[in-house]
């Protein structure tokens, strides 16, 4: 077998090359390099390890059907952190990129190993684990609430829709305007899911029995939710007064209260008032009936 010698071009521009070799390996090492950031994610992927523990011992006697969505529900949630904070700690979910004129970190670059590469560092991989997290965050509110199927599944589409035009607005890199139009999308799902969170998922909750508690949490959702765009806002995705190492840290302490702190209080409530919470998966008025009506 005779080896062909392939020519590779020769280019003038070294950096130009650099630019584009980037690798999960160099990511990896940049967060590990970077004491803060990467604490921020460590420190996030024990937490959520030791909650998920806590937390199936804590409903592992559940016997209710409804009782049990919930206890799943809120399981889903740091089973789906660990494998959020694996992806950004592994590089597997981070990337740089260049952002667009009129951008505040325009014309940026980051030091990966050793060298100056243009852009800034963006752990967008948060956004889409989002779209995970937080539909199992809701869906076991809903079912606190007692609410209906239709009111739930609206809740859940805006907000994976939210979560989505969110990625979106961080990864686009071809206008700067057009950023934060995606931003403003995320922005209209999200004034959805609060709503209903504000307005319809109450009533039920006070028709349901479990007001007191819903309330605490529809509380400490809206007010901790309310911040996650304002994060995004001020980091280094949105007008980058903050730097990457200070925006995954504010993210990751939003992260412990509005998911491990928030969990464990509906668990507790759960396990010790299931009968409260009892009865069918999702209460969905069968069409049959509404024609027995007619
Ligand atoms: C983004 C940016 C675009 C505008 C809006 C956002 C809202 C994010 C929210 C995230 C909540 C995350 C939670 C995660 C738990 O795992 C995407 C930041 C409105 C509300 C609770």
């Amino acid at each position: 077998m005779t080896h062909q010698q392939i020519q590779l071009p020769v280019t003038e521009s070294p950096v130009a090359l650099q630019q584009t070799a980037v690798t999960q390996t160099d990511l990896f090492e940049y967060v590990l390099g970077d004491p803060l950031l990467a604490s921020s994610l460590y420190v996030n992927i024990a937490l959520a390890g030791v909650s998920l523990l806590l937390f199936v011992f804590m409903t592992k006697d559940l016997e209710d059907p409804r009782a049990r969505l919930i206890a799943v529900s809120v399981l889903l949630v740091p089973t789906v952190s660990v494998a959020s904070y694996t992806g950004l700690a592994s590089g597997l979910t981070i990337g740089i990129l260049e952002m667009p004129a009129g951008h505040a970190a325009e014309g940026a670059s980051v030091m990966i190993g050793g060298e100056p590469v243009d852009g800034v560092v963006s752990l967008w991989g948060r956004y889409l684990t989002w779209a995970l997290s937080t539909p199992a965050i809701l869906l076991a509110l809903g079912l606190l609430a007692g609410s209906d199927a239709t009111s739930i599944i609206t809740a859940i589409t805006f907000d994976i829709a939210m979560c989505i035009t969110g990625l979106a607005a961080a990864l686009t890199t071809s206008s700067h305007a057009l950023r934060w139009f995606w931003y403003f999308i995320s922005c209209a799902c999200f004034a959805v899911v609060v709503y209903v969170l504000l307005v319809k998922w109450p009533e039920d909750a006070a028709a349901a029995g479990t007001a007191s508690i819903f309330n605490t949490l529809k509380l400490l959702t809206v007010v901790l939710w309310i911040a996650y765009p304002v994060v995004w806002a001020l980091g280094v995705e949105g007008i980058a007064v903050l730097p990457v190492g200070v925006t995954s840290w504010a993210y990751s302490l939003l992260d412990v209260v509005a998911k491990y702190v928030f969990a464990f209080l509906l668990l507790r409530y759960v396990t010790t008032n299931e009968r409260v919470v009892s009865g069918d998966v999702l209460d969905v008025p069968s069409a049959s009936g509404a024609l027995a009506d007619d």
